[in-house]
């Protein structure tokens, strides 16, 4: 913005305040959308896309103080975004006209007592959109500008989905053998063919990533193995896990990011010959187990 710009923005701010202590701000009834009590409701991911053509004509400004600058200073309308599932979120505000000045930011809680935007975007003229990745919960969304004009009429666009990945419910289907991880934390889900033993391995592969690994039953189940550091193999810190699998059982494995969030390949094996669903021969003194194979049984000391 040039600087003969930013002067007549100062020039009539002071009008405005001038103007204010001299007769008050003029009240604004609440209506939907003007404040963090009665807001408008976006459910994520459930409403999106999402798309509206509004105004901050007629509402009040009343969150000034944010990171967001000078950009919170004109009228404002509050979105409150309930997140059920980890979505990316693009939010687009396209204000109508050239130099709105139009501000957008996205907050953990109401911008008066939580005036710290997780992200912002502002710009003299034309649109306004940032991208962010929301976890289940709840946060606002404010669109504003810094006056003149008075007040903004705009479109909001916001548009997502779930990341694949991001939780257990949207895991992403790992296949036997090499599976290429973009990064930790990221959850794969894996369904043996077959009762085996089931191995999960970052460390045979030659690279150089501490990860994590834990594998349960179902989203939310019971936790069946999990390993951080192997101390072996080609990467002390990397994890294996070899568990007894049951066909149809769809496993959830959730490489965490306690260490590490890089881009890493793992590897899936089904092992056959596996005592899984085959009881075992007890003897006082002796234990010995009956192992499956694809076609037979055998002993094996
Ligand atoms: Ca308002
Ligand atoms: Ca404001
Ligand atoms: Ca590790």
């Amino acid at each position: 913005m040039r600087k003969d710009k930013i002067l007549n923005k100062l020039v009539i701010f002071a009008i405005a305040a001038l103007m204010c202590l001299s007769v008050g701000p003029i009240a604004v009834n609440a209506v939907t959308g003007d404040t963090c009590s009665d807001p408008y409701i976006v459910n994520i991911p459930s409403s999106l896309p999402y798309s509206v053509s509004h105004t901050t004509n007629g509402f009040n400004n009343d969150y000034y103080s944010t990171t967001m600058g000078y950009y919170d200073d004109g009228l404002d309308t509050i979105y409150r975004l309930v997140v059920a599932s980890t979505t990316q979120i693009t939010v687009t505000c396209t204000p109508v006209g050239t130099y709105q000045y139009a501000g957008i930011g996205l907050f953990a809680g109401c911008p008066d007592s939580n005036p710290t935007a997780l992200i912002y975007s502002t710009a003299s003229t034309g649109p306004v959109s940032f991208v962010y990745t929301c976890s289940p919960g709840t946060y606002y969304l404010m669109v504003d500008n810094w006056p003149s004009p008075a007040y903004i009429t705009y479109t909001l666009t916001i548009t997502g989905g779930i990341q694949p990945g991001a939780d257990c419910t949207s895991a992403i289907q790992a296949v036997a053998g090499i599976n290429s991880a973009s990064k930790q934390p990221i959850w794969y889900k894996y369904t043996p063919t077959e009762d085996c033993l089931l191995e999960i391995t970052s460390n045979n592969l030659g690279q150089s990533v501490d990860t994590y690994l834990y594998v349960y039953d179902a989203c939310g189940g019971t936790l069946v193995a999990s390993k951080d550091d192997d101390n072996s193999g080609y990467y002390s810190y990397a994890s294996t896990v070899s568990f007894n699998a049951y066909a149809g059982t769809d496993y959830k494995i959730f490489w965490d990011d306690y260490w590490e969030t890089s881009a890493f390949l793992f590897k899936i094996t089904e092992i056959t010959g596996c005592d899984v669903g085959v009881t075992s021969i007890i003897h006082p003194n002796v234990e010995l187990m009956v192992y499956k194979n694809l076609d037979s049984y055998q002993y094996q000391p």
